[in-house]
């Protein structure tokens, strides 16, 4: 079936100003062409008007809630502080509008189960969760290798994910919360298998960080359909951020690693550039993530992107990988059944 963008540019607004909600807003109004900025919030005005100054907002808000019932805004970008995103998401099913929240949904298996529920209740989806990488064009590369069957069933998921450095002191929980979200992603969509257990270690990777630290983690995780996936996450290799995803199939494997960038020669070296963030690794993938969101609500069509489904499944193998992490045995991971509107 033909469908057509509507005529009308989408008003967003955005909830956070931050680092990555400055990036959306920014994104949205230089490179969406259907979609604008209406209104940016955050606790913190000063920021919020900054980020207003970027992208062209009308109006600065301090009240996520007030953002959201607003009659001006049609739909709702949430990029505020992990634990706000499961309380903002349900706000916008209530005031039945489309949100991309991003990652994590929640950061508690009964949160995410209340997003859940609420959007289950309600019958249409009108959740959608930021896990970029699904429109990144080398892990699109990947999962395209893998379906042309050229190279056999995959049978296993390598993850890496490592960042330069993260607030001292960071516990192997928030790691898991935070970060390694994605990599439970990664597994679930370029395998197309569910998580069945996990078993999870970490390590401190120097003496002079809080002994709580475990900034180095190793995840297994055994998946259906006899597949396997292993990831290592490390937040502070010191060197930049980096990210790499391989599915090991039958007949060949397939590697998703840094875009293309300029072979550099310098200083008695030859070698490529790491950047230094995934603000700007992942640009491209937040690009079209944003144009594919608002064309889903402009169209109708879904959103290729993950939703309140892949939000929920993730919280639970996370809280999995946290009590492994903690008990230091494998933890079997327990999915409902999958809701009708998901399938
Ligand atoms: C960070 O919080 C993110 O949002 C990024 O997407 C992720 O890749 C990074 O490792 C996290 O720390």
């Amino acid at each position: 079936m033909e469908t057509k963008l509507a005529a009308q540019t989408l008003s967003v607004g955005v909830i956070g100003t931050g680092g990555m909600g400055t990036r959306h807003a920014v994104n949205l109004h230089r490179y969406i062409g259907r979609a604008r900025v209406a209104t940016v919030c955050d606790l913190d005005e000063r920021r919020a008007t900054q980020a207003a100054g970027q992208c062209g907002a009308a109006r600065v808000m301090s009240d996520p809630i007030g953002l959201i019932e607003d009659e001006s805004v049609e739909a709702v970008l949430i990029a505020s502080p992990d634990d706000t995103h499961a309380d903002l998401t349900l706000a916008c099913l209530k005031a039945g509008k489309p949100v991309l929240c991003e990652k994590p949904l929640a950061t508690s298996v009964e949160d995410a189960e209340k997003a859940l529920a609420a959007e289950v209740a309600l019958g249409h989806k009108l959740v959608s969760v930021g896990f970029m990488r699904r429109f990144d064009p080398q892990h699109l590369a990947v999962k395209c290798s893998a379906a042309s069957g050229e190279i056999g069933r995959p049978l296993l998921f390598k993850g890496v994910h490592r960042n330069a450095s993260v607030a001292f002191g960071i516990s192997g929980a928030t790691i898991l919360t935070n970060s390694a979200g994605h990599d439970i992603d990664s597994a679930r969509w370029l395998l197309g298998e569910e998580v069945q257990d996990v078993l999870v270690r970490g390590l401190r990777s120097r003496p002079e960080l809080h002994p709580d630290t475990q900034d180095l983690l190793v995840i297994e995780m055994t998946m259906t359909n006899n597949c396997m996936a292993l990831a290592e996450v490390y937040v502070n290799d010191d060197y930049g951020y980096e990210v790499s995803a391989e599915l090991v199939c039958q007949r060949g494997t397939a590697i998703a690693e840094q875009p293309d960038m300029a072979l550099v020669r310098a200083k008695a070296k030859r070698g490529y550039p790491v950047p230094s963030d995934w603000l700007s690794r992942f640009q491209d993938a937040y690009i079209a993530e944003l144009l594919d969101w608002v064309a889903s609500i402009q169209t109708g069509q879904p959103f290729h992107g993950a939703s309140a489904w892949d939000g929920y499944v993730t919280m639970l193998v996370t809280a999995a990988c946290i009590q492994s992490l903690h008990s230091g045995e494998v933890v079997p991971v327990k999915l409902p059944e999958k809701p009708a509107l998901y399938k």
